[in-house]
């Protein structure tokens, strides 16, 4: 009898699959899908986490943040609730539950992809997972969406008084309508999946993406025929998992997880960054191909976009922390 269990206990653990209490699919949010550099990241880290988990961990991808119906102000929320799983996200869509992410949208703080990174990837980087895991989500690895810049259909941009009276799509963080309105235009929240029909209906004039996202959405169909380069901010991507989605898996399983994102969130920083560069500007030559005028502000038009959104600067300062915007610009000018 005793053996006849043994041997019954032993049919059952080889039946049992390794981990009895793992989702046979797990959901991941992006905004974008795998036409741009975002959605790409995500099928990476699905595929990776699939080859380092032996299958264990299966993850489908939800672009368009289609499990909160396209709101992608929402999603931070979401993945709080368990509605989602584990998301790739912007800073920008998750500040205005995580007001310390605004850091990365305040105006003119970041010149370059280097001045990112030494956010990201120092001191300022820790303190965000910090607040991140105090939300009680669980931040894996950084990615990037890219340096914004701005787009039209009426004029070049060259200084604030071009940017009068025209109407800019921005996304759902109160720091950018206080960051257009500042620099005299007239903006107007709206998700992603909006802004696209808005732009071709001419219901605003313009919108600020990177250039991958311009490109890939083909923006210059819908009229935005003006771009000027001028890197007012940049949203890294952030790697996250449910908290209790994370607690369900095997200590080598959240390590697979953890090192799969690192690395699709590297390739995917590479990505971001492809040909928008002095070195590399093969893309900028691609949109201007596609009928884009371009216009790189000098350093003294740059300035008075500066000096125009300084009070806005002032004030989000104190919304997001003295001390962490210290950090920040510490960074910065190293
Ligand atoms: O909505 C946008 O502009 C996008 C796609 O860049 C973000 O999700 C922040």
């Amino acid at each position: 009898m005793l053996r006849q269990l043994t041997v019954l206990t032993a049919a059952l653990a080889l039946a049992l699959p390794a981990c009895a209490d793992y989702k046979a699919e797990y959901k991941l949010s992006t905004v974008l899908g795998n036409a741009f550099p975002w959605g790409q990241a995500g099928e990476r880290w699905v595929e990776l986490v699939k080859e380092k988990t032996q299958g264990r961990i299966n993850m489908k991808m939800y672009p368009g943040t289609s499990l909160v119906g396209g709101d992608q102000t929402r999603e931070f929320t979401a993945i709080r609730q368990g509605v989602i799983d584990l998301a790739i996200g912007s800073s920008i869509n998750w500040s205005p539950q995580v007001k310390e992410l605004n850091i990365f949208s305040m105006p003119f703080l970041m010149p370059d992809g280097k001045a990112l990174d030494a956010l990201t990837q120092g001191e300022v980087g820790k303190e965000i997972f910090k607040v991140i895991e105090a939300r009680e989500v669980v931040p894996l690895a950084w990615g990037e969406n890219g340096s914004r810049e701005l787009s039209n259909s009426k004029r070049p941009i060259r200084s604030p008084a071009d940017m009068k009276g025209l109407k800019f799509r921005v996304v759902g963080s109160p720091l950018f309508l206080d960051t257009f309105s500042a620099l005299g235009a007239n903006p107007t929240q709206m998700s992603w999946a909006d802004a696209q029909p808005a732009l071709a209906s001419g219901a605003v004039d313009g919108q600020e993406n990177p250039l991958s996202i311009f490109n890939a959405a083909k923006l210059h169909t819908v009229g935005q025929k003006h771009l000027t380069l001028w890197h007012y901010v940049a949203d890294p991507l952030i790697f996250v998992v449910n908290k209790d989605v994370w607690a369900s898996w095997s200590a080598a399983d959240k390590e697979a997880v953890r090192q799969a994102a690192i690395q699709a969130g590297k390739e995917n920083v590479e990505k971001a960054r492809k040909g928008v560069s002095a070195a590399d500007p093969s893309l900028i030559r691609q949109i201007e191909a596609n009928g884009v005028a371009v216009v790189v502000p000098t350093a003294e038009e740059r300035a008075a976009f500066v000096a125009a959104t300084r009070p806005v600067y002032e004030k989000w300062a104190k919304t997001i922390g003295a001390d962490l915007v210290k950090k920040a610009e510490a960074a910065v000018g190293k």
